[in-house]
């Protein structure tokens, strides 16, 4: 039932003790994978590790205390978790989540700017371009590096700036390992829909802002 990508990392023996590293990976993109550090006496688990948990535990009397010692100290436990990263990077990949959206222009040379931000992905590689009606746009463009957010991942942030023509479609494309085929984020399709919103709100506003001027100056009225 379960796919076990991973394998034993590492096994040493010393006498009849036993330590096995090792990464459990279930899914296809290793969201779930558990670190384990396993201490064996013959056949005997004696203690654990568990990423999942975040902790040591023990399954006999012998290794109980030992476990809790261990999880008291926020020393061991830090390493245990840049333990886990290092013997489990290898299984994850992590999909972008990417964000297109208009902002001010920085120059005064084009009016607009698009910003293609993608998020929480990994392993770090990762390509965005732009697309202007099938075509690739290098000039107006500036990315930044892959930044870590600080939990492992990486996000990515690249703008276009661009005189808007009728008619143009603007894409951002995403290339990374996580994803079969490249990922096409369309400003076409959005601009019409950020035109069609901004529109139906300025009806709104228009309508109920006459309304809650009516309102108003009878207010000042009765006082
Ligand atoms: C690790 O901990 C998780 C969460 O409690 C649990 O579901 C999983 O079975 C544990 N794995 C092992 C090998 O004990
Ligand atoms: C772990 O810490 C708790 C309090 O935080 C303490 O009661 C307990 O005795 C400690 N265990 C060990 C084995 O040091
Ligand atoms: C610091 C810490 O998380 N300590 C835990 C170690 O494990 C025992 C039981 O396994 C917990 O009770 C402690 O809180």
């Amino acid at each position: 039932r379960f796919w076990t990508r991973g394998c034993a990392l590492l096994t040493f023996y010393a006498l009849f003790l036993h330590v096995l590293l090792r990464c459990q990976v279930y899914s296809g993109d290793g969201h779930d994978a558990v670190y384990l550090e396993q201490l064996y006496f013959n056949k005997l688990l004696l203690g654990q590790y568990n990423s999942t948990l975040g902790k040591f535990t023990g399954y006999t009397e012998f290794s109980k205390p030992i476990a809790d010692s261990l999880n008291n100290s926020t020393r061991i436990m830090e390493q245990e978790r840049k333990n886990t990263w290092r013997n489990c990077r290898d299984y994850v990949q992590l999909k972008p989540h990417v964000r297109l959206r208009s902002v001010e222009a920085g120059s005064s040379r084009h009016p607009a700017m698009l910003v293609c931000s993608a998020y929480g992905f990994y392993p770090k590689q990762i390509r965005l371009t732009w697309l202007r009606n099938g075509k690739e746009v290098t000039s107006d463009v500036t990315s930044t590096e892959e930044l870590p957010n600080g939990n492992w991942l990486y996000q990515i942030h690249s703008q276009l700036e661009y005189t808007p023509r009728p008619g143009e479609k603007i894409i951002c494309m995403v290339e990374h390992a996580s994803l079969m085929d490249p990922e096409l984020y369309d400003w076409g399709l959005l601009l019409g829909l950020v035109l069609l919103v901004a529109g139906l709100i300025y009806y709104r506003k228009k309508s109920s802002g006459e309304r809650q001027d009516i309102k108003s100056t009878h207010h000042k009225k009765m006082n």
